[in-house]
């Protein structure tokens, strides 16, 4: 019927490159972009299979995130905003290894079927697309554009070039049936931002802050877009570094990932920068982390990770919870579960903190969607991968109430410390992209919270000391071998290796230690923490050893 001929004859357009498997990951489909047309073709009919399905608005993001500037890819935003659902993943990945186009086709089909999705006229598919800076970009968007079409009546909108997070944020706020545009986003950014900083008690603290914030843009559409609004943050000054314009290279020895990883400062800053809040965001802008540039002119920095920007947010939230939680007079108080989820790579100082503040704290495995997963089970939960990424989210029931109280003391206590507490949360709310991880709201909430407490990055640094820690990757043929259990804190595959690395962390004084299969590469990764340098230097090279 029409249907198929129409898939059949654009599918002939995108032959797979031979030989070449993919799977959708925790990043969706990932590869040098020379191999990418057939994929990003198919990822476009699934999208528009998608958004059928759900009868939702669906988001397709062309981006490989923090990897080489020859490197693309592929993901998908669920009507929510998140990731693609999980039961979706293995057709993703039959969708792109499917030989030819016959194949293909008969593959959709028979999901067709399977998921009863309906074709009606009245209801097309509906996609957002967006992409990041990488030159490839727009010849894989016009393959995405192709996949849609090749689904009858299927419609795509071009958001031109966005952040990660403002594709998933313009999904969500168009499936509520908000206006979802770049300026819509950048409009609740500002305001929100506004508001905390009217909100900042005795103002003359601030004065001691720094004024000035240095962002590294990684090169990427981070930059670009803080360019935009930088003119409109009252007491906020921010100078972009490696905005793409001076001619670096996307990725290249900047970007929170090599700034994390490394800890050494990005190109383009340097001892003139010692004593400067700096922050790093990655190429699609979904991660951000602080550093300060010691004034001794070593390239290593202080690095201030996702770890300890959870902190900041946890101790703040917690901060105007116990405020509403003191409203002895209140008609309608109400207890909030304030939780954080961290990855087994969050330095154990950052959860022994977290801890001692009264937090619940959960693991889960790497990978946005498993920590916003168990985020979401919160009144506010707080998700952080050290290496940057994550947010806030906060539960409908708790907004609702958050709402109710506000009028409450609107009426009764107008002005009162009370009152600021729930006008901050909701702030928050607002600011922090209830969708995915976002460099840029995250940023502005940093900075709206250390003007708050009155901090220095140092001060903000000195929450809890790191223990030393050490990552290290190990080429494998096989990484699939490795099979871990308990949000990736143990191996129970191969047999016996397990056991094997317990002798070792035995060794050493605090030590922890993990091996896991990365998501995004073929290497099994280590990482190791102990109470001095070389003992989890150490620790990491025996695991190391034990892997190889
Ligand atoms: C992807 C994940 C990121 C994770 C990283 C780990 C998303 C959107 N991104 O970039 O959260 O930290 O993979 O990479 O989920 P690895 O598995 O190679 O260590
Ligand atoms: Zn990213």
């Amino acid at each position: 019927d029409e249907r198929r001929s129409l898939l059949l004859k654009f599918s002939t357009l995108f032959p797979p490159p031979p030989g070449v498997k993919l799977s959708y990951g925790t990043a969706g489909f990932r590869a040098d972009a020379s191999i990418l047309q057939s994929t990003v073709y198919r990822v476009g009919i699934l999208a528009a299979l998608r958004s059928l399905k759900t009868k939702s608005v669906i988001g397709l993001m062309i981006t490989a995130s923090h990897n080489k500037v020859s490197d693309n890819g592929v993901k998908i935003a669920d009507p929510s905003g998140g990731m693609l659902s999980q039961d979706w993943e293995p057709f993703a990945d039959q969708l792109a290894n499917a030989p030819d186009p016959e194949t293909l086709v008969s593959l959709i089909s028979e999901f067709v079927k399977k998921e009863k999705i309906t074709f009606d006229r009245a209801h097309p598919a509906e996609i957002l697309l967006g992409r990041d800076t990488r030159p490839s970009g727009e010849s894989l968007l016009e393959a995405a554009k192709k996949g849609i079409s090749s689904i009858v009546g299927a419609v795509s909108y071009d958001m031109g070039i966005l952040t990660t997070p403002q594709m998933h944020w313009m999904v969500r706020a168009r499936n509520k049936g908000l206006k979802a545009t770049e300026s819509e986003y950048f409009e609740q950014l500002l305001s929100s931002f506004g508001c905390l900083m009217d909100l900042i008690p005795n103002k003359s603290n601030i004065n001691e802050i720094e004024d000035r914030l240095i962002v590294d843009g990684a090169n990427g559409v981070g930059g670009e877009k803080l360019e935009v609004i930088k003119k409109n943050l009252n007491g906020l000054v921010i100078e972009v570094l490696n905005s793409g314009k001076e001619g670096g290279v996307l990725n290249e020895g900047v970007g929170a990932d090599f700034v994390q990883k490394e800890k050494v400062v990005p190109h383009g800053f340097g001892s003139n920068h010692a004593g400067i809040r700096c922050a790093s965001l990655d190429g699609d802008a979904d991660r951000l982390v602080y550093f300060a540039v010691p004034p001794n002119n070593s390239s290593k920095i202080d690095l201030v990770d996702g770890d300890k920007i959870l902190s900041l947010f946890a101790l703040f939230i917690k901060e105007q919870l116990s405020i509403l939680e003191g409203d002895a007079k209140g008609k309608n108080n109400y207890r909030a579960r304030l939780g954080a989820v961290q990855t087994a790579y969050a330095n154990g100082a950052s959860t022994a903190y977290l801890r001692s503040l009264g937090l619940e704290v959960v693991l889960a495995p790497t990978g946005v969607k498993y920590l916003h997963e168990k985020a979401a089970q919160y009144d506010i939960g707080i998700y952080f991968e050290a290496n940057g990424h994550g947010t806030i989210l906060f539960s409908e029931h708790f907004l609702c109430w958050l709402e109710s109280k506000s009028q409450e003391l609107s009426s009764s206590s107008e002005g009162s410390e009370l009152q600021k507490a729930a006008l901050r949360l909701s702030a928050v709310s607002k600011l922090i992209n209830q969708a995915v991880g976002d460099a840029l709201s995250g940023l502005l909430l940093v900075e709206a919270i250390l003007r708050h407490m009155g901090w220095s990055i140092h001060q903000w640094n000195a929450l809890y000391e790191d223990l030393p820690s050490r990552q290290l990757k190990v080429k494998v043929v096989d990484r699939t071998a490795v099979v871990t259990a308990n949000a990736e804190t143990v191996a129970v595959k191969p047999p016996g290796i397990q056991e094997a690395i317990n002798v070792e962390i035995a060794k050493y004084p605090h030590g922890r230690s993990f091996i896991r299969p990365s998501g995004t590469e073929d290497v099994i990764r280590v990482y190791a923490e102990a109470s001095t340098q070389e003992a989890a230097d150490s620790l990491a090279n025996s695991l190391a050893e034990i892997v190889d």
